[in-house]
């Protein structure tokens, strides 16, 4: 990891460092930048109250320094290289080097003071959705305070009333800086170290961007045909798996940052949604799931306990969302006979194949030369062959033995013999068919009330 302070060396900000007596003495925290996609490991509390830190999918928390027992955090806000997945990297806007921004986690009763740098073309603020603070630290553009102009930094500093799931992004030119996908978590854990506590905690936010095959840069003016369904912006097969030991007590924390709304499903369990951004829900009230809608604008937690080992999917359940960069407007072929067509085009084109009349599963397979800076719209490999998924889909893995704090990959599931679906190698007659008329279903008898 190399600093901010590496780079621009250190007088770059003390121009602009009078305006806070309390902290000029000390100078700007360090603004460190993350330059992988990488999840990187969680970071342990070195003071105050123990906690459980968080892992953000693809993506890292922002170290603090202690000043005067205020905890001091430095993001920048600047443009981005982001690799959205293998072959493909985004030109973003986001935090210290990465889209989203580092993670940032601090304890309910903390004061915190954050210097934010501008170092975007126009001028940002930062929204603090779903915390409790002082008004003019709301960071709404024109409304709680002027625009941070480029090249300058401003402070926010509010003590942290409540602990729970909540998230931070500009309110400035919004729909351009969200567009180019800046964002990110902010998790406040319980004063008291064991309450809602869990074994992991894994963060991540939705967001969507469309960028043309072969282009870099998202298109902001897009509002519902986005062709790039993200987490922590990646695509499947880019998105870090969410590795858990057996027994663990499990929370997956997701925020909504898209303009349509996102039914999360996971597979192998049933969980409990236990916290929004309004707050930890009460556990009297709390129902059990498979599927949890995640609204836009808005955060929710579930827990489970990892009693099932596996390799569990975990994707939006709008189809189309489990897919990447890929036409809306082609047309459907399923069932179309091609042969004399396709021996027609392939008089002018002879490497012509013709596709989608067998349905489209041949494309997660297929190997073709695609754009630069592109990514096959489904593509990712299990051990059973193509996965034929794209956008936002994940794996969490379950596994015996995995020691605690290790987030690292442990491979495929080593089913047990005899639990995996298997072939019938026996005779297929053809189904029996019911006499032209008649249902299938054998009449209900009189008297028969089906109470057997
Ligand atoms: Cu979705």
């Amino acid at each position: 990891m190399i600093t901010r302070r590496q780079i621009l060396g250190g007088g770059a900000f003390l121009a602009s460092a009078a305006a806070w007596s309390k902290t000029s003495a000390m100078g700007l925290p360090d603004a460190p930048v993350m330059e992988s996609p990488d999840m990187q490991p969680p970071i342990f509390p070195s003071s105050g109250p123990d906690y459980q830190p968080v892992v953000t999918l693809n993506g890292w928390t922002l170290p603090h320094r202690m000043t005067g027992g205020v905890k001091e955090f430095h993001l920048v806000a600047e443009p981005v290289e982001r690799e959205l997945g293998p072959g493909m990297t985004a030109y973003l806007w986001g935090y210290n080097g990465q889209s989203p921004g580092p993670t940032i986690e601090a304890v309910e009763g903390d004061r915190v003071r954050i210097f934010v740098t501008n170092r975007l073309p126009e001028h940002t603020t930062i929204h603090w959705h779903g915390m409790i603070l002082p008004c003019g630290m709301d960071g709404v553009t024109g409304l709680t305070q002027p625009g941070i102009p480029p090249g300058k930094t401003f402070v926010y500093e509010f003590d942290l009333v409540k602990s729970g799931t909540f998230m931070y992004h500009p309110h400035a030119d919004e729909m351009v800086q969200m567009a180019m996908g800046m964002m990110g978590f902010f998790v406040i854990h319980p004063k008291d170290p064991a309450l809602h506590r869990v074994d992991r905690d894994f963060v991540f936010l939705l967001n969507a961007f469309d960028i043309e095959p072969g282009s870099y840069v998202p298109r902001v003016m897009e509002m519902t045909d986005f062709n790039l369904w993200t987490w922590n912006s990646r695509v499947f097969p880019g998105i870090s798996h969410l590795v858990v030991n057996k027994d663990d007590r499990v929370r997956v924390r997701v925020g909504n940052l898209t303009m349509t709304n996102h039914p999360i499903h996971m597979h192998g369990y049933d969980f409990e949604v236990t916290c929004t951004d309004g707050g930890w829900v009460r556990p009297e009230a709390r129902w059990p799931e498979v599927s949890i809608d995640i609204p836009v604008g808005a955060m929710r937690a579930y827990e489970f306990d990892a009693k099932y080992l596996g390799d569990w999917a975990i994707h939006c359940h709008k189809s189309h969302h489990t897919m990447n960069a890929m036409g809306h407007d082609v047309p459907t072929f399923i069932g179309a006979d091609k042969t004399e067509v396709s021996r027609k085009i392939r008089t002018v084109q002879p490497e012509y194949m013709a596709m989608g009349n067998r349905g489209m599963a041949d494309m997660g397979e297929m190997e073709m030369p695609l754009p630069d800076n592109t990514i096959p719209m489904m593509t990712g490999w299990g051990q059973f062959g193509a996965i034929e998924m794209g956008g936002m889909f994940s794996v969490v893995k379950v596994r015996e033995g995995i020691s605690a704090n290790d987030y690292a990959d442990p491979g495929w599931y080593e089913h047990p013999e005899g639990t995996v679906s298997y072939e019938w190698t026996g005779d297929v007659p053809a189904p029996a068919k019911a006499a032209g008329g008649e249902t299938v279903a054998p009449a209900a008898k009189p008297g028969d009330h089906s109470d057997h």
